[in-house]
């Protein structure tokens, strides 16, 4: 059987485990011991034909509310890995895929007393960063090198990427301001837990100072990245020490930072005893920023080209999105809440079509729409019949995915279409779970909310690899993560809370995949960037996932 996954006390899920293979036809549930039945029931061969994701059964037990730890059993085939059934089940996995974060911070000696044993030097002090391309002789007024301290490593390599901060930062703020009474409770034990300032943002701090440094205070543009010339090796940070350097100024990396400083604006104006000025100087870098896009609409990031002009040649992500128009949409969705100036509403086609694309680092037109949704109250009536037809829309995709998903192995949306098995696709099955509790916002129809836990499931061990993608997190779980700490430190197990890239048809690493399934194309190996990764826009739809739904159930 595949990893049993936990069910939550006076809750039912949609499906209880997914079992691959084999012809029994009846399941048990008993003590981790194999005594003491408390449930036995038949496997729903409805959805047992063969599939991206091999061959499945459901053993459906949602109606076992007793609390304890158990085991499902199929005699002649093996029994699961034991599982808790409790209230607040997910409550240690939402403090810590968020601490995941501090573990990624930049700049600073992690101290036992918050890290333990992941505890190490802090490295990339980044205070003098050359300016990629600048030279003495151009005399620009931004010099020949900036000081852009902090912030967080983006993945498993050392560099620092706008986009990618971005959407990352969006997503966290967004929970804040969906759930904020979740936050004023929760205690990261991270150095600053004793401030008056929700951990959450404290963590979101780290990294939106370093991106408030990113700004070309001449002009208002915005670097679109913070890197070495080539990925570092497998070794600590404060080892990895070759000359960092910022690259041009992009209009999605100026636009995705617009819209966050934005959003940041709006959340710290509460807090001006706190952080004195922090919500006036976020706006005024959110409005320069915009300004500056619309200046350079076209200044995508092509990293060929940049490396067919300019010394030396960078190598690193690239982040290179090539259609700003949703990044034009988010940021217009912010500022437009922020100062309530209807001119950034109507400058830009908010609603170019019926799509709702679901978010990446490339693609953050629905982080705009989310918040349009949160704030309507606030909103016009001219908004308003837009955000109508918003819903509307919301939920006709909720609901078509989930008609899909009754009918999928695992039960979950997460699989539904081949395509979701991209690199990354664990942030994929983490962004349709947001998509649906923003569904379930819009409409309060409770199998909204069954499906964004089918996903987290999926994500915590019910899918076809049966593994558990957060390191530190089940029985099975990554061990040996593309995650440059993690495998130079000595220490055994990975550092803790940080969610792998997950199954990748694509296979861009040609690491040694034990399937090539698109569900199962997964490796747990260092070699392995392309499904076995860690990274920021990964974890922070994960971190909104869980959060969410410990802070919405039981219903
Ligand atoms: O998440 C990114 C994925 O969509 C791209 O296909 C891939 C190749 O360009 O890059 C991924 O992002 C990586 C970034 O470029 C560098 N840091 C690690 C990121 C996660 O693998």
């Amino acid at each position: 059987t595949r990893a049993g996954q936990t069910t939550r006390a006076g809750q039912t899920t949609r499906a209880g485990s997914t079992i691959s293979a084999g012809e029994a036809d009846r399941f048990y549930i008993t003590g981790p011991d194999l005594r003491d039945t408390v449930y036995t029931g038949l496997l729903d061969t409805s959805r047992s034909s063969a599939n991206s994701a091999g061959s499945t059964r459901i053993a459906d037990f949602s109606s076992l509310k007793k609390e304890g730890i158990f085991v499902l059993c199929i005699p002649g085939l093996g029994k699961s890995y034991p599982f808790e059934i409790r209230g607040e089940v997910h409550r240690e996995i939402a403090k810590a895929s968020l601490k995941g974060f501090y573990f990624q911070r930049t700049a600073t000696t992690l101290l036992p007393e918050h890290a333990g044993k992941w505890a190490r030097a802090g490295g990339h002090p980044d205070t003098a960063v050359l300016i990629h391309g600048a030279s003495a002789s151009s005399q620009r007024p931004e010099g020949l090198v900036i000081s852009a301290p902090g912030g967080w490593y983006d993945a498993g390599d050392y560099n620092k990427y706008m986009v990618n901060s971005g959407i990352t930062v969006g997503t966290l703020l967004s929970l804040y301001e969906d759930f904020p009474e979740y936050f004023i409770k929760q205690n990261l034990d991270i150095p600053e837990s004793a401030n008056s300032i929700p951990d959450l943002l404290d963590e979101v701090l780290w990294n939106l100072r370093w991106m408030l440094s990113m700004q070309d205070p001449h002009d208002g543009g915005v670097y679109h990245k913070l890197t070495a010339a080539d990925f570092e090796g497998m070794v600590m940070p404060e080892t990895a020490v070759s000359k960092r350097y910022v690259v041009q100024k992009s209009t999605a990396a100026s636009l995705d930072f617009s819209a966050v400083m934005a959003q940041a604006a709006r959340i710290f104006s509460d807090m001006e005893q706190e952080l004195p000025g922090l919500s006036d100087s976020c706006l005024n870098a959110a409005v320069k920023a915009w300004e500056w896009a619309l200046e350079n609409p076209d200044s995508i990031y092509n990293q060929e080209e940049m490396n067919r002009k300019y010394d030396p040649d960078v190598h690193t992500g690239a982040y290179g999105d090539r259609y700003p128009e949703d990044e034009f949409i988010w940021a217009a969705a912010e500022l437009f809440i922020s100062t309530g100036e209807e001119k950034y509403y109507t400058i830009i086609e908010m609603f170019p079509d019926d799509e709702l694309p679901l978010p990446s680092w490339s693609q953050v037109r629905l982080l705009g729409y989310y918040s349009l949704l949160r704030w309507e109250k606030k909103l016009s009536p001219v908004v308003k019949k837009d955000i109508t037809k918003l819903k509307n829309r919301l939920t006709r995709l909720a609901g078509k995915w989930i008609a899909q998903a009754a009918a999928q192995p695992y039960g979950t949306v997460m699989g539904c279409s081949a395509d979701d098995f991209a690199w990354g696709s664990n942030a994929v099955a983490a962004n349709q779970g947001i998509l649906l509790i923003q569904a379930y916002r819009a409409d309060p129809d409770k199998k909204y909310l069954e499906y964004a836990l089918a996903n987290l499931d999926y994500l915590l061990g019910r899918n076809a690899t049966g593994y558990s993608f957060l390191t530190g997190f089940g029985d099975k779980t990554p061990m040996h993560p593309h995650h440059r700490p993690s495998v130079a430190d000595g220490v055994p197990e990975p550092v803790p809370g940080l969610l792998a890239g997950g199954p990748n048809a694509g296979m861009q690493d040609g690491c040694d995949y034990p399937s090539t399934l698109p569900g199962q194309a997964y490796i747990d190996s260092d070699c392995s960037y392309a499904s076995n990764e860690i990274a920021i826009n990964w974890n922070a739809p994960f971190v909104y996932l869980v959060s969410a739904l410990e802070a919405i159930l039981p219903l």
